[in-house]
Formats: structure tokens, C-alpha cells, sequence
């Protein structure tokens, strides 16, 4: 058996952002740099036999030295304990990474130049191609020879999937099926894949959360490949994770109780987490406020108060903060009965109906003004690289929560009956 441990998008230099104050102090522990040296220390503990890099191992040029640093010493205890180091350099490392891979021998960068290279690891061959230049409008796979390799194949590349007008390599589905490759470990979006399949084909996701906006398991994945069988498992090995929290405020008397809802959800997460092999070291929560509630606006003055506090605390060990708190509760009103009104509660009401209920007209109309809206936002310059693309069921929820709010306040400034 051939066992590897396959890193995305690792970004050293990039500091976390979102962080509370108090743990601003603590960010060399919550960075890629911490996550790095865990996925030193678990390739060295597992012996796998190769490390692989899937690109954007760097930040950007002049994080140079820093990477030089935090590369070198753990390539140096990687190379110690026989486990070579293979990587290929994505849109932000084009230019570093080679010059990383020429100061530190045992950081072998395959497909220099763009162009693609095959490595021989243990049984397997691995094949890369790396970025010539920051933008690439063209397809890598165009120029991959299609002849069918002897020893199971895993390609390693950075790359973005299924957007053709893209300038970070644009890669079609189909083409990565079709290239004869028995896995794709890719690099680029954050967000990882599941590769579950038992052709594992898609990307390994950032190695820590670097915004918060990255919920969820991040960490380096495990591929194992018996006699061609590969099995890719991820390791919940990041340093810093977020978390989508709902906290169900029905029932809620009075807002003041919301910090204890939202202690006793959290240390059941925690709990959750306590239960895997690796806990993170801290935890940002962002709140989800659900249910229907007559609480209103105090609810509401509470949770910013919550999430604007910049104090972490202690739980099990894990460094827990509130990173935002999001109202979307439902005003606990009868929104059919409010429907029947003539004026901006009974239109609103209308349209908040008319967002769960896809099959009719309304809900058409909704969707596309809110596109028009939200397209532009979404391609922005700032968001461009996260995992972009509204399907209509993002834009009728952003509505839903916007419209929520608004009744809301309506309903609230008139002291109307709820
Ligand atoms: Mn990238």
C-alpha cells in the first residue's frame, strides 16, 4: 500500500483573518504556518510515503522569506524521516515557489513551466503541471498526453473547474474525467470536495480556514492506494475552524438569554469536536438566530452585542469567539394574515411567501431582480476568488433574510400586533 498526504491551498504569509483580539496574539498558532507543522508531524507520525502540494503554497512573491523558513524547516524533518515532498505552483506561487524549490533540494516542483511532468512515487506515478504565469486562460489539459500510464496515476494541479472564462487555468469536469488519471487532487477553491468516490477527483480545500467564511473541515486529506484502489480521507488537522452555529430562539423569554443558548450550543460542538482525532485550537461561531420570535429588534441589539465582543473564551480546551451573528428569525406573526394587507407589511409578507414557493411566477420575478443585484457583488473584484456562483435558491435565501429583517423593523417601529 502507497500512503500519501495530499495539502491544498496552504497560502503561508496569509495571516487569519477574523480573528478576536485577544487571540490576534496567538495567530502563529492559527495560521498555515501551524497548520503546516501539523501536517509535518502527522506525515512523519503516519510515514506516509510522499507529501504533495497542490499549489498557492505561498501567499504571494514577497512572502519569500517566511515561506523560506516555515517551508525548509519542515521539508527538512520530512526528508529526515524519508518522505519526499512533491508540489505544483498555483496562480498566487507562480513565481515563488520555483525559487523556493531551487534554495530547498528536497522540494521537487513538478511541471515547471507549464509543463506537465511525471514523478515516480513508491508504486505510483505522480503527474504535474505548474502555473508559468499568474494567469492562464487555457485549458492545462490540452497539452497532457493522453496515452494511458502503467502504475496507478494521481495528478496533482491547481486549477479552476468548470469555469470556462477563468483566468486560473479553466478545467472542464468531463476533461479531468477523461484524462487518464485514476485521481485529480486539485488546488484553488477553498471549499474541499468530498471525494468520496472510488475515482477521487476534486479539490482538497483550503488547509485551514483563512477567512472565516470557511466553515467546516479543513485539513490535509489521506490517500491511500491498494493495488489501484484509492481511498482519499481528510484530516481534521486545521489549527483554526469556523462554524455555522443556528440557535433556535423560539421560546426565547427574553434576549438576555440568548449568551446561555448559545454556550450550551456551543459546548455541544465542542463536544462533537472533542470526539474527533484532532481539535482545533480555536473556534469562531458564526451564529445563525432561527425561529420565530416576538423579541424583534432587542434580539436582534443583543447578538450584535455578542458578536461585537473581541474576547475569546475557554471551552474543553478550545479557544471559542463569536465571529457574527446573523438574525433570521421569523417574526412570530401570521404571515398569511399580514399577506392580506394593503400597505408595505402586507407586500412584503407577499413576497416572503412567494420566496418558498419556487413553482410560481412571484418567485421568478424575485429571483431575477435579486440576480441582478447580487451577480455583480458576487463577481466582484474582492470575492471573485471564493467559491462564487448563485444558484437561485442563494438568492432567494439572501432575499428571504433581507426581507425578514425589513418586516422586522417594520412591524416594530409601528408597535403593530404581532
Ligand atoms: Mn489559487
Amino acid at each position: 500500500m502507497t500512503t500519501l498526504l495530499a495539502v491544498g491551498d496552504m497560502h503561508l504569509g496569509r495571516p487569519p483573518t477574523a480573528l478576536p483580539e485577544d487571540l490576534r496574539e496567538r495567530q502563529a498558532r492559527l495560521g498555515p504556518e501551524a497548520a503546516w507543522r501539523r501536517v509535518v508531524s502527522e506525515a512523519v507520525e503516519r510515514q506516509v510515503d510522499g507529501v504533495l502540494l497542490a499549489g498557492d503554497v505561498v501567499e504571494r512573491s514577497r512572502d519569500f522569506f517566511v515561506a523560506y523558513g516555515q517551508l525548509k524547516s519542515g521539508i527538512e524533518q520530512l526528508t529526515a524521516a524519508g518522505i519526499p515532498v512533491l508540489a505544483v505552483a498555483g496562480n498566487h506561487d507562480t513565481h515563488v515557489l520555483p525559487r523556493l524549490a531551487d534554495e530547498i533540494d528536497q522540494l521537487h516542483l513538478l511541471g515547471r513551466d507549464g509543463e506537465w511532468e511525471e514523478a515516480r512515487l513508491d508504486d505510483l506515478t505522480v503527474l504535474g503541471w505548474s502555473f508559468p504565469q499568474p494567469q492562464v486562460r487555457h485549458n492545462p489539459l490540452d497539452t497532457l498526453d493522453s496515452a494511458r500510464r502503467d502504475r496507478t496515476v494521481i495528478g496533482l494541479l491547481h486549477c479552476d473547474r468548470d469555469q470556462a472564462d477563468s483566468a486560473h487555468a479553466p478545467v472542464s469536469g468531463e476533461a479531468l474525467a477523461r484524462a487518464p488519471v485514476d485521481a485529480w487532487l486539485l488546488g484553488h477553491i477553498h471549499k474541499p470536495d468530498r471525494l468520496d468516490e472510488d475515482r477521487p477527483i476534486g479539490y482538497l480545500g483550503s488547509v485551514t480556514a483563512l477567512r472565516a467564511s470557511e466553515t467546516g473541515t479543513r485539513g490535509p486529506w489521506l490517500v491511500q492506494v491498494n493495488s489501484g484502489a484509492i481511498v482519499a480521507d481528510q484530516l481534521p488537522l486545521a489549527p483554526l475552524r469556523y462554524e455555522c452555529l443556528e440557535i433556535d430562539c423560539s421560546g426565547l423569554e427574553q434576549p438576555e438569554r440568548l449568551g446561555e443558548r448559545v454556550l450550551a450550543e456551543c459546548r455541544a460542538l465542542v463536544g462533537r469536536l472533542n470526539a474527533l482525532d484532532y481539535q482545533p485550537e480555536a473556534l469562531g461561531l458564526r451564529l445563525v438566530l432561527t425561529g420565530s420570535t416576538a423579541l424583534g429588534s432587542a434580539l436582534s441589539e443583543v447578538a450584535e452585542e455578542l458578536a461585537s465582543d473581541s474576547r475569546s473564551w475557554e471551552e474543553s480546551g478550545i479557544a471559542c469567539f463569536i465571529q457574527k451573528a446573523e438574525l433570521a428569525t421569523a417574526p412570530a406573526i401570521d404571515l398569511q394574515r399580514l399577506a392580506r394587507q394593503n400597505d408595505p407589511c402586507g407586500l412584503l409578507a407577499r413576497r416572503l411567501i412567494a420566496l418558498k414557493a419556487p413553482e410560481c411566477d412571484e418567485y421568478r420575478r424575485l429571483i431575477e431582480l435579486g440576480r441582478r443585484q447580487l451577480d455583480p457583488v458576487v463577481r466582484s473584484r474582492e470575492f471573485r476568488d471564493l467559491d462564487r456562483g448563485l444558484d437561485d435558491q442563494d438568492v432567494a435565501d439572501w432575499l428571504h433574510k433581507a426581507g425578514l429583517t425589513a418586516l422586522n423593523r417594520l412591524l416594530d417601529q409601528r408597535g403593530a400586533t404581532k
